[in-house]
């Protein structure tokens, strides 16, 4: 029997269902006594460093996880749940963490994409009994902003680079600790759980560590998700967001059995879009909870949902917050919520007002469950422009000229899948959503989306030049060559796809064995 601390913040049900999949049972923490009495604890932290902390000083658990962790009986922490034994966060200052290690949690000072989100690989420090059957070569997903620094090395178990080298995983007897996600990192993440939890004492030191790692790029899924006119939910897929053929939705499969194939093919993630969600509201909608649920028992990568996370008021005049429809997508298995249209008049809001209302969804998400956990997708659309302040908003110079020969354009901002353009471009929405708390963008193309003409490079370009958090690049993948292209022309930190994977007509394992040697990929 396991114990394990579930501080009510963010998904856990991944590292539950990690841990039931190899045959444990789980017992979740419910008083103190059972962290006292616990044989084994997990402790997967989500969310931020002060509302963790918070939350277990008012449940009067800090104390007795003290007290366990003195009593040197196995410990696994992952993420937060390695910050937490540090003395204090950058993330919280003035806030104590538990104090077990001498040392503080920083946040990266870098000049790459923070947060570090991504799969990326280990430099092995000590042997270990959670490597054995690890080779050294396999890469582990990590999802953070700040990383620890202890005040002297001998607890360092691994290292990872990032820019610079930091620590990503620590080990005092049997108390073990991981930056990165073992639960979403695929069968080398299960093989590290199985480990934790076998009783040997064999300590392993994989043999294919290298000097030092390199963050893959992520080759993602897209499961666009909507019921039939006969209320089947399928997967469906558009041409520029039109998914009807025939008059009828266009059916591509069942959603919970296309995320497993694209599992077992090597998907780094995999996201869902209830494309319908501006109109219906997910809470009624509980189908894509229950594929979330379904989902995370055997997929072992990061899940991200979107559609229809906003504030809403049901027929009963009950008012929802985003938070809450976030919080039951997280509960349900997700580890990030995608926002679209709400975005779209959040930024439309704050650029007329001038002022963070500190209540808008992308503010109370990202506080609550960290930056990591909110994407931005985005639905733009070229408007072309005689030149370069023919209009207010944030201009390229395009190679590709427009029908009276314009070399200028703006990417126009769309909400309720593209059906209504905004007076708001796709840079300024990423930089506003960036300063609001966003983690992540999801860039979409509607002029690209379904055509197999390749990434508009020039959208992602413009778009990630203006923030400093990762970018996506999505709409338009017909072949291997088009994942290269946007891999070394942009600086998109991932790229997305959809009909060619669900057409069978591109495989993701083609996608990587043409990028291996030539991209950082995880194979
Ligand atoms: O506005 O917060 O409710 O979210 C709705 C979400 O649904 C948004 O993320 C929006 O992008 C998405 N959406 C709405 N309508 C459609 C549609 O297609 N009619 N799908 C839609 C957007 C875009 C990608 C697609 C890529 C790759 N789909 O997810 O998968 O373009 O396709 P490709 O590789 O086949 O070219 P809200």
């Amino acid at each position: 029997m396991i114990a394990f601390l579930d501080y009510g913040a963010g998904n856990v049900r991944s590292v539950i269902n990690g841990i039931e999949s190899l045959g444990e049972k789980v017992k979740v923490v419910e008083t103190a006594e059972d962290i006292l009495s616990a044989e084994r604890l997990v402790f997967p932290g989500v969310g931020a460093f002060g509302s963790m902390m918070q939350i277990l000083n008012e449940k009067k658990y800090v104390e007795p996880l003290q007290s366990y962790l003195q009593s040197g009986r196995p410990f696994l922490g992952i993420c937060l749940g390695l910050q937490a034994l540090f003395e204090g966060s950058e993330e919280a200052p003035g806030v104590k963490g538990l104090g077990f290690i001498p040392g503080m949690v920083r946040r990266f000072d870098i000049n790459l994409s923070v947060p570090h989100i991504g799969w990326n690989g280990l430099n092995f420090k000590q042997p270990s009994r959670i490597f054995t059957g690890v080779r050294g070569d396999e890469k582990f997903y990590f999802v953070h902003s700040y990383h620890v620094v202890p005040t002297d090395d001998g607890a360092v178990l691994t290292t990872t680079n990032y820019e610079r080298e930091f620590v990503s995983s620590i080990q005092i007897g049997n108390i073990i600790a991981t930056q990165f996600h073992p639960e979403k990192s695929g069968s080398a993440g299960l093989q590290i759980l199985k480990n934790f939890l076998d009783t040997s004492d064999e300590q392993a030191r994989p043999v294919r560590g290298s000097k030092s790692t390199r963050l893959a790029k992520r080759i993602i899924a897209c499961l666009d998700v909507r019921a039939t006119d006969q209320g089947d939910l399928v997967v469906t897929k558009g041409d520029q967001y039109d998914v009807r053929e025939k008059g009828a939705v266009r059916n591509l499969g069942k959603p919970v059995e296309l995320a497993r194939r694209y599992y077992q093919e090597g998907a780094d993630e995999i996201t869902f879009l209830n494309i319908t969600g501006f109109r219906d509201f997910p809470l009624e909608d509980m189908p894509m909870l229950e594929v979330l649920r379904q989902t995370s028992e055997n997929v072992f990568v990061p899940l991200t949902i979107g559609g229809g996370i906003r504030d809403y008021i049901d027929k009963k005049g009950r008012e929802y917050r985003a938070l809450e429809v976030a919080s039951e997508y997280f509960r349900s298995g997700a580890d990030k919520v995608s926002i679209g249209s709400d975005a779209v008049l959040i930024v439309e809001e704050y650029l007329k007002t001038g002022r963070k209302t500190g209540r808008s969804s992308i503010e109370e998400i990202s506080r609550v469950y960290g930056n990591q956990a909110v994407v931005i997708s985005i639905d733009p659309k070229r408007v072309y422009v005689q030149s370069a302040d023919a209009v207010r908003h944030q201009v390229i110079e395009t190679a590709i000229p427009g029908p009276n020969g314009e070399q200028y354009c703006w990417y126009q901002c769309t909400i309720k899948g593209g059906r209504e353009g905004r007076d708001l471009d796709a840079v300024t929405l990423a930089q506003v959503c960036e300063q609001l708390g966003a983690g992540e963008i999801l860039l979409n193309c509607i002029d690209r989306d379904g055509t197999k003409l390749g990434f508009d490079l020039e959208l992602v370009n413009a778009v990630s030049d203006g923030v400093s958090i990762p970018v996506i690049a999505s709409s338009g993948a017909g072949n291997a060559e088009h994942f290269y292209q946007v891999f070394t022309g942009t600086e998109a930190e991932s790229a997305l796809a959809a009909g060619i994977f669900h057409r069978r007509e591109v495989s993701i394992g083609d996608v990587k064995n043409y990028l291996k040697d030539k991209v950082e990929v995880r194979l």
